[in-house]
């Protein structure tokens, strides 16, 4: 089975505590139990990790080079600052897609930049989580 890595930035273990009018009630936890079901549908083995830090991030990505076949990842506040991220990605072979839970458009015009954009083969926005649902079923197809 291929393995496909969800990695999340910062802020996003509040999931489910954090401002849930914008990024509602699921948490990281139901998210992994999800995505780890419709992985199995798929063919694709799930692993979920989340890091409040930039370098944290930047490494799970060199593990995913070795490990993973497929990438999704939401990285938070980093999407609009990160190049060290953009850097990481862009040593990467396999699919990426971008989730945002939150349709980062309608909000302060400083969310409307994504430096993972620049790499990424796909961009969710506005979906909530079942974003990464979504994301899953793209890597399901372009993987298969
Ligand atoms: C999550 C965050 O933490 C924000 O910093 C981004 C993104 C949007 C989301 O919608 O999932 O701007």
């Amino acid at each position: 089975m291929k393995t496909v890595y969800i990695l999340n930035g910062p802020n996003l273990n509040l999931l489910g505590r954090r401002q849930p009018e914008i990024y509602g009630h699921e948490t990281l936890d139901d998210i992994r139990t999800a995505c780890a079901a419709l992985g199995e549908t798929l063919g694709l083995t799930v692993e979920l990790f989340q890091s409040n830090h930039e370098g944290g991030i930047v490494d799970m990505i060199h593990t995913a080079r070795e490990n993973a076949a497929g990438i999704i990842i939401n990285p938070g506040a980093y999407t609009h600052t990160s190049v060290a991220i953009l850097d990481a990605l862009n040593t990467f072979d396999g699919p990426v897609v971008e989730v945002h839970i939150s349709n980062v458009h309608k909000r302060e015009s400083f969310r409307h930049h994504s430096y993972v954009s620049l790499r990424a083969d796909g961009v969710i926005a506005g979906l909530g989580t079942e974003g990464y649902q979504a994301a899953l079923r793209r890597l399901g197809t372009l993987l298969a």
